[in-house]
C-alpha cells in the first residue's frame, strides 16, 4: 500500500472528518493553462495527447504545480471507449468531438464490441501507472468514465448536441435497441474503470453529463440503472483502501436520492442545486461534491471568495463535502482566478 501524504479527499468522500474541505476542479488540467496550450501542441492533436503516456502524466499534473489541490485526475476523455469500439474519434480544431462512423442501426449496435481495456485502452492504464508513479503519493488520483447513456448520444449523434434528436428518436422509437448499447456500455465501463483501479486510480467518476436531458422516467430506466449497474460491478476495496465511486449527473439535482441509492460514496452536485438542501436529503448517507457555478471565476477575487464561503456555509458543519465546480472550467479563465478560488477554500473552510 501507497503512503498518501494528503488523503482529504478520500476522508471527505467516505464522509470521515478532515481539518479542512479537501478542492479539486473538473477539467482542471485544460486549455485556461498556457502550459497545457504548449505540451498540447506539442502533441499536435488532442487524442495524440491522450495516448502519449509521458505528455498525458505532465498535464495532469500541472494545475497541481500551481496550486494546492487535493487531488488529480486523469488526464484523458470520456470518449475514448466508442474511439476504442472503431467509431473512429477525431477533433477538428476549435470544433468538438466527431465520429467518423457513428452507429444508427440495429446492425450498427449489434457488430459493437464490449471493449478489454488491456488490449484496447492500453494507453489509459499505462497513464494511470505513472501518473501514480510521479505523484508519489502527493494526493490521490481520480479515475473516470462516461455513463452509458452520456457516451450513446455522442456515439448516436456523432459529435455534441443540444436536442439529442437522434438518440432520443431511437429511445422512444426503439427502447430494446437503446438497452441493447447501453448494455455493451455498461460492461465496457465497468472493464475499463476496474482496470484504472487496478493501474492505480484510488477513486472514480462517472460523468452523467446529459442525463440531466432525459425526462424523469427515461432517467431511471436509460441512465441511472446503467450506473447502477456500473457501480455494482466495479472493485470496492483495492490495495488497502476503499475506492469510493462519485456520480455526477449535470441536471441531475431532482433525483439525489436515487442516485444515492446506487450504492455509491458520493454525488456530484451541478450549481443548480442548493447544496444545503441536497445535505439535508442525503447527506446521511453519501458525500458531496460541489457546486459553485464555473462562471464565479470571471469574477473579481472578492466575489470569488463570498461565493466560496457561502458554497461552504451552505454545506455546514460535519464531514463529507468535497470542493469542486458545478462542472468543468472554461477555457476563458484567468489562472490567477483559480489560485483566488483553491486559496478560498482553504482558507473559509477550517471554520466549519
Ligand atoms: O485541448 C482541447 O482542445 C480539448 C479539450 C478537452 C479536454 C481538456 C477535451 C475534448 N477533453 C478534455 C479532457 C477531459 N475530458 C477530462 C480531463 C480531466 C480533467 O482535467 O478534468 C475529462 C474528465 C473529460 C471528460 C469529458 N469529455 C466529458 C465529461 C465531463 C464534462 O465536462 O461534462 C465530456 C462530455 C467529454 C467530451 C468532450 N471531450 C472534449 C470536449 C470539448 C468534450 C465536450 C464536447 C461537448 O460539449 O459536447
Amino acid at each position: 500500500m501507497s503512503d498518501l501524504k494528503n488523503d482529504r479527499f478520500l476522508k471527505a468522500l467516505m464522509r470521515q472528518p478532515v481539518d479542512r474541505t479537501p478542492v479539486w476542479m473538473m477539467r482542471q488540467a485544460g486549455r485556461y493553462l498556457p502550459e497545457y496550450r504548449a505540451v498540447r501542441s506539442q502533441a499536435g492533436d488532442f487524442m495524440s495527447l491522450c495516448k502519449n503516456t509521458e505528455l498525458a502524466c505532465e498535464v495532469t499534473l500541472q494545475p497541481l504545480e500551481r496550486y494546492e489541490m487535493d487531488a488529480a485526475i486523469l488526464f484523458s476523455d470520456i470518449l475514448t471507449i466508442p474511439d476504442a469500439m472503431g467509431l473512429g474519434l477525431y477533433f477538428e480544431t476549435g470544433e468538438g468531438p466527431k465520429f467518423r462512423k457513428p452507429v444508427r442501426t440495429a446492425a450498427d449496435i449489434e457488430g459493437l464490441q464490449v471493449i478489454n481495456t488491456a488490449s484496447d485502452l492500453a494507453y489509459v492504464t499505462d497513464a494511470v501507472s505513472m501518473i501514480r508513479r510521479e505523484l508519489n503519493g502527493r494526493v490521490p488520483l481520480i479515475g473516470f468514465s462516461g455513463s452509458p447513456w452520456t457516451l450513446a448520444t455522442y456515439m448516436i449523434e456523432g459529435q455534441s448536441s443540444r436536442d439529442f434528436a437522434r438518440a432520443k428518436t431511437m429511445l422512444y422509437t426503439q427502447p430494446e435497441l437503446m438497452h441493447q448499447l447501453l448494455d455493451k456500455l455498461a460492461l465496457s465501463v465497468i472493464d475499463y474503470l476496474n482496470a484504472q483501479i487496478r493501474a492505480g486510480a484510488q477513486a472514480v467518476q462517472i460523468f452523467d453529463t446529459w442525463g440531466g436531458a432525459l425526462s424523469h422516467a427515461a432517467y431511471a430506466e436509460f441512465s441511472l440503472a446503467y450506473m447502477q449497474k456500473i457501480v455494482a460491478g466495479l472493485i470496492r476495496h483495492y490495495d488497502g483502501r476503499d475506492v469510493p465511486v462519485i456520480l455526477f449527473t449535470k441536471g441531475g439535482g431532482q433525483w439525489l436520492e436515487a442516485m444515492a441509492d446506487t450504492g455509491c460514496q458520493a454525488l456530484g452536485l451541478d450549481w443548480s442545486t442548493d447544496i444545503a438542501a441536497a445535505k439535508r436529503r442525503v447527506g446521511d448517507r453519501v458525500a458531496l461534491q460541489g457546486n459553485m457555478d464555473p462562471a464565479v471565476l470571471r469574477a473579481d477575487a472578492a466575489t470569488i471568495e463570498h461565493q466560496v464561503d457561502a458554497i461552504l456555509a451552505g454545506f455546514g458543519g460535519g464531514p463529507g463535502h468535497v470542493f469542486n465546480l458545478g462542472h468543468g472550467i472554461t477555457p476563458d479563465i484567468d489562472p490567477d482566478n483559480v489560485k483566488v478560488f483553491i486559496d478560498a477554500v482553504h482558507k473559509f473552510s477550517k471554520k466549519y
